[in-house]
């Protein structure tokens, strides 16, 4: 597997707002999670291309909905490209207080997440160090019932020891109901891992 294309489409918050989403198009998948896991720079990586996302120390740092247009190489003897588009979402759970955590992310993502119907699955990370809370169990539930597959990712995993990761592991496949892809989005572990249960959860070419 190749990313042969990924270049930034287009920001946006309301459909409704500016040029709005762009039209419906290729299957999408979106990387959402807590504020400062890792979004960002796990979708950069998964690219390959430096500096095709911003990233910073600041949490709160992506505020739109960011679009990517991508094209893999599947197989190279077989010729097998898909299109697809990344979804950069801003994170949730940056104010102190539980009900104003959720209150505070924006509406137009809980939009984009119960209404896109091109997304196809979620990228839902947690960081290796804290596991999953109410909000990402609920989040993974909701996703479910919608038929959007929830691929679950233990992130910044460089930063617990190898005896700690299976425990936090386990504990994060309780919580999301699926077992997760242990990355590293700065060492490149599990990227391979990640990329086969993407290609998996896009399913076959729809033309
Ligand atoms: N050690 C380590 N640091 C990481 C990893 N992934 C991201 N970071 C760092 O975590 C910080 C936040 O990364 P972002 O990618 O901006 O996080 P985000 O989830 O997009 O944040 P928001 O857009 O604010 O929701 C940055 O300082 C990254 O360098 C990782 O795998 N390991
Ligand atoms: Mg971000």
């Amino acid at each position: 597997m190749r990313v042969t294309k990924a270049e930034f489409l287009v920001s946006a918050t309301d459909p409704s707002v500016g040029t709005g989403w762009p039209t419906e198009g290729p299957p999408e998948v979106a990387f959402a999670g807590r504020s400062n896991v890792g979004k960002s720079t796990l979708l950069g990586a998964l690219t390959g291309r430096n500096g095709l996302v911003r990233v910073s120390r600041t949490p709160g740092r992506t505020r739109l909905i960011n679009f990517f247009d991508l094209e893999i190489l599947l197989g190279s003897s077989t010729g097998d490209r898909r299109e697809l588009r990344f979804v950069d979402l801003p994170g949730f759970g940056y104010a102190k207080v539980s009900k104003a955590e959720r209150a505070a992310w924006f509406p137009f993502v809980e939009k984009y997440l119960g209404h896109r119907v091109p997304l196809k699955a979620v990228v839902l990370l947690c960081d290796a160090r804290r596991g999953a809370e109410i909000d990402e169990t609920e989040l993974a539930h909701y996703l479910r019932d919608r038929g959007v597959t929830v691929i679950a990712v233990m992130t910044k995993c460089d930063k617990l020891s190898k005896h700690e990761r299976r425990p936090a592991a386990e504990a994060l496949k309780r919580q999301l109901g699926a077992h997760p892809v242990t990355v590293s989005a700065t060492s490149g572990e599990g990227l391979d891992e990640l990329w086969k249960r993407l290609v998996v959860a896009l399913g076959p070419p729809s033309d």
